[in-house]
């Protein structure tokens, strides 16, 4: 019996994780009429940060010589250096291996140009991709305090019902911005310029990244007690991304950053000193998952989300999974993709899935040796709640 049941369990939970829609709550995606900041393709999929980092320190190539290069030869050097010289074993390299695969496109014999043209001839939307992923909506990063990127909502040419948007504030968050803060006379001017930016962008979150000191000035400052309130006032959650440290080599550029610890503690102060604001939060740290996990079992507002960056490797996911799932149950938000480039959303989703299927697999014939009847319906039940319902329910999103 078990084993029939453990099959049959298996097909249908693969089958209803694969044909869930998709609520993809933090990426760095715009839509294409977004011209200059909408990336695609096999150039901007090898230029991505992740693997400048892997090239800059295993290759040997000084960054001098690699920002010297125009981008296109930055993409070959790349495919060349990690991809021909080496077998592509890290996570982000496996990532363009699968985008490859999954459009049937071949690597033997071809180099870096041909291997873009194959791809550039299968001519995919973003739309295309979305639908591949079964993404529904998802929610971008954008920073009112850069005019040349804010400026999407100055137009309606695009789906805002697909491209959600969040206020990104890091720019308030630290001391080296006081170029910005300079700019207005006074808090108000400030929370008068944000109510200004929430009309035009109709935001699900309003966001920071924050290290350490960052997050403790943020308790500390009155000009975020102010923001506080008036996030309350607009019922608009605070995505908290804690734990990392920007430019720990600042010869890297965005590849760069790395991780800073975090005093959970303060968060869970945040929490205590104000109930009526909503706390979105995901940790870059592995040392701090636990202590997050058990701080959402704490807090009535706060929920945490997704595999963050360095977090978001198979092996960590695996294991992180299962801790939130005995401590928090099916009430997680489990992932979120931080895509940069579109198609990079076809190996971030995937891979996921995969390892969700293995994860739940697990708890539902546990559930079903210790005779509790597990009705298919609830399961598909349970799978939209995770990918999708979770997360927009928090967010109030309809
Ligand atoms: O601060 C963030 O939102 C991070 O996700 C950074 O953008 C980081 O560079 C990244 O892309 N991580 O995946
Ligand atoms: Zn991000």
């Amino acid at each position: 019996m078990e084993k029939d049941y453990k099959k049959l369990i298996s097909k249908y939970l693969k089958d209803t994780i694969d044909s869930t829609s998709i609520f993809d709550c933090h990426t760095h995606l715009f839509p294409p009429e977004h011209k200059n900041y909408y990336l695609s393709g096999l150039e901007n999929i090898l230029n991505y940060h992740y693997l400048i980092a892997e090239l800059l320190t295993i290759a040997g190539t000084s960054t001098k010589e690699f920002y010297s290069l125009e981008h296109s030869k930055r993409a070959n050097l790349i495919w060349d250096e990690l991809f021909q010289k080496r077998t592509p074993m890290s996570e982000s390299c496996k990532g363009v291996i699968t985008t490859l695969n999954h459009f049937n496109i071949s690597i033997k014999n071809k180099n870096y140009y041909e291997i873009d043209k194959e791809l550039k001839s299968k001519n995919y939307s973003d739309k295309d991709i979305l639908n591949i992923c079964n993404i529904n909506s998802l929610v971008m990063t954008n920073n009112p305090f850069d005019d040349e990127e804010w400026s999407l909502f100055e137009r309606n040419d695009w789906d805002r019902n697909i491209y959600l948007s969040s206020m990104r504030l890091d720019n308030l968050l630290n001391d080296s911005d006081s170029l910005i803060k300079k700019k207005f006379e006074n808090n108000q001017s400030i929370i008068s310029f944000l109510e200004k930016c929430y009309n035009q962008s109709k935001p699900v979150y309003a966001a920071i990244s924050a290290s350490t000191n960052e997050f403790k000035q943020l308790l500390k400052n009155n000009l975020w007690k102010e923001i506080l309130t008036w996030l309350n006032n607009k019922k608009l959650p605070l995505s908290l991304m804690l734990g990392v440290k920007r430019a720990i080599n600042k010869d890297f550029g965005l590849a760069g950053d790395g991780i800073g610890d975090i005093d959970l503690k303060d968060l869970s102060k945040l929490c205590n000193s104000h109930p009526n604001n909503k706390f979105f939060v995901t940790c870059l740290s592995l040392n701090d998952q636990h202590e997050l996990t058990v701080l959402v079992r704490k807090h009535p507002n706060l929920k945490m989300f997704g595999f963050w960056w360095f977090m978001n490797q198979p092996s960590l996911i695996e294991q992180m999974l299962k801790m939130r799932i005995d401590m928090l149950g099916l009430s997680i938000i489990p992932q979120h993709s931080d895509a940069r480039v579109t198609d990079q959303l076809i190996y971030k989703w995937s891979k996921f899935k995969k390892i969700l299927h293995k994860v739940l697999l697990e708890y539902y014939v546990d559930l079903n040796e210790n005779n509790y009847e597990i009705d298919l319906e609830v399961i598909k039940n349970d799978i939209s709640n995770l990918l999708n319902n979770n997360a927009k329910n928090f967010l109030n999103i309809k």
